[in-house]
């Protein structure tokens, strides 16, 4: 039995939809970030930095988004989320999961909370503009990645890495330039966004998605 720690829309929806995925009995435990339930000492315990998500996994209390998928995605091959360990297409599959965690997240996080980052509301709004730029950048070129061949960060092939992607595509729906508003990358979040674990992951962080309107 998994335990997934998680906040409506909060870095918890790609785990939360690979939880889905794979059909294996799971718990949702709300951490109220209104509330500051994240900075509580029981949720410490759980998760030192005061983020979501985290998993509970018998013994293993784990954190990290991309490492919590990873680690359902192999513990699960059946649901065939990651490609086979010694396969030419793991090594693309972990070249995309660590860039979209290490880099493109991490831009989206500049432009989320600049305040996480450095003092001041100049430096920070000088900050997000910069990040805004970056993150254009980045899904300008994953729009050349899913062109060809696409549809699918793996070509013909999903995966686990499209379920990160559509989380951090989700993530830009506010910003001047969506992820959306690129053509491939548009048809990957549309496919991604129609597959029966992610409307049920949606539906039950209460979300709702209208990039198609
Ligand atoms: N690198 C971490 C980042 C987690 C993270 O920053 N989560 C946000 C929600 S998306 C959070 O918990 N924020 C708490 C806050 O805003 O104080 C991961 O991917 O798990």
């Amino acid at each position: 039995m998994y335990t997934l720690y998680w906040a409506p829309t909060g870095a918890n929806m790609a785990a939360h939809a690979a939880l889905i995925e794979i059909g294996a009995p799971f718990d949702l435990v709300l951490v109220d970030i209104d509330k500051g339930e994240h900075r509580s000492q029981a949720y410490r315990k759980i998760q030192p930095h005061s983020r979501v998500p985290a998993l509970r996994h018998g013994d293993l209390v784990m954190y990290e988004s991309a490492a919590i998928l990873l680690y359902l995605a192999d513990r699960h091959p059946e649901a065939g989320l990651a490609p086979d360990l010694k396969s030419p297409e793991r090594g693309l599959f972990n070249q995309w999961l660590m860039h979209l965690t290490n880099t493109v997240q991490e831009h989206e996080m500049h432009w989320f909370h600049p305040d996480f980052y450095i003092e001041g509301a100049a430096m920070q709004a000088g900050l997000k503009a910069h990040a805004e730029k970056r993150i254009e950048s980045s899904f300008r070129y994953f729009d050349g990645v899913l062109a060809e061949p696409g549809p699918y960060l793996l070509g013909e092939r999903f995966s686990a890495v499209d379920l990160f992607f559509y989380m951090l595509g989700f993530w830009t729906r506010r910003m001047p330039r969506p992820a959306f508003s690129f053509p491939h990358v548009r048809r990957q979040l549309a496919l991604v966004h129609a597959r029966p674990a992610v409307m049920k992951m949606m539906s039950d962080e209460g979300i709702v998605f209208d990039f198609a309107a």
